[in-house]
């Protein structure tokens, strides 16, 4: 039996586009290059050529194109891991139900995804400037406990391990952090030779769970701390941001490659922040679409 989804499930705007993002089947390429910030969409884009498309709705633009003969789509996700569970579920969609019939297609189409982000540091071998590519995330937002197959994709060792060393419990652990691994094929690819290969948070909000204490004190003054000094089998906890964890878990359970790339704009150990950082991230994004 194919599986059937109905119009409140699968939302389909009248011009055949999804709902959300406005982008119709056709216009979806096999990679996909996501990013937070809409702005960052026209800087990807200047790179593109061919462009079929350019849409745009909320926080979600998309332009679809060329580089190199490859032909990218490159959509904006905002911040956190709900837009994340929008963007990702209307993509799978878009590849792998048919829009007229709201059947799934009968075979997979496997999507490659790369985020590219900005991120915190947190480790002396990450100052400002750094870029990591995201092995594992630590996920703090939830997301992937709603979906069955959560525990079978996840590292439940380091799950505990990590809940352990930071010694919480009740409040701190709900929702309990997930961990998961990027696709180590996309990781060898992007990564290269000049990214830390790192273990990422990626964090419910970007002060509190972040560690940042501006007029409220912090439930656990010394989280930042113990979460720089975490070691688990040789991996250290290089980075926050706040959606690889979402993007790499649904993409596990749906059956396409993703991984996160984020440059480093404010360290947290040694405390300094580099605001100017929209003019340096055009070197990520010109390695990404080489290697993408
Ligand atoms: C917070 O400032 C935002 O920056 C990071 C975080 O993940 C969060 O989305 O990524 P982007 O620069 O891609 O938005
Ligand atoms: N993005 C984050 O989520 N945190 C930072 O510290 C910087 C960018």
């Amino acid at each position: 039996m194919k599986k059937y989804f109905a119009s409140s499930e699968l939302i389909i705007n009248d011009d055949g586009s999804v709902f959300h993002l406005h982008v119709k089947p056709e216009w979806l390429a096999d990679k996909v290059i996501l990013v937070g910030d809409p702005g960052r969409v026209a800087l990807v884009g200047s790179h593109l050529e061919n462009k079929e498309c350019e849409v745009e709705s909320r926080e979600f633009k998309t332009i679809t194109g060329t580089y190199k003969g490859k032909r990218i789509t490159v959509v904006s996700t905002g911040i956190g891991c709900d837009n994340i569970d929008i963007v990702m579920n209307e993509l799978d969609a878009l590849a792998n139900i048919d829009f007229n019939t709201r059947e799934e297609k009968p075979q997979l189409r496997q999507l490659e995804l790369v985020r590219i982000g900005t991120c915190g540091g947190l480790q002396p071998n990450t100052p400002v400037g750094t870029f990591i590519c995201s092995q594992k995330s630590i996920g703090f937002d939830g997301l992937l406990n709603f979906y069955s197959g959560r525990n079978e994709v996840c590292d439940l060792p380091f799950e505990r391990a990590f809940l352990n060393h930071m010694g919480w419990s009740g409040n701190m652990c709900a929702p309990a952090p997930y961990v998961i691994d990027a696709n180590a094929e996309l990781i060898e690819r992007i990564a290269g030779d000049n990214m830390v290969r790192g273990v990422t948070i990626a964090a419910s909000g970007f002060f509190g769970p972040q560690g940042r204490e501006l007029r409220i004190p912090l439930a656990d003054p010394k989280q930042n701390e113990k979460i720089e000094n975490f070691e688990y089998n040789g991996y250290r906890i290089t980075n926050f941001e706040m959606e690889s964890s979402a993007l790499a878990g649904l993409s596990r359970l749906m059956g396409h490659k993703a991984t996160t790339v984020c440059m480093v704009i404010a360290n947290r150990l040694i405390k300094e922040a580099n605001t100017g950082y929209k003019n340096t991230i055009d070197t990520l994004i010109k390695t990404v679409l080489d290697r993408i």
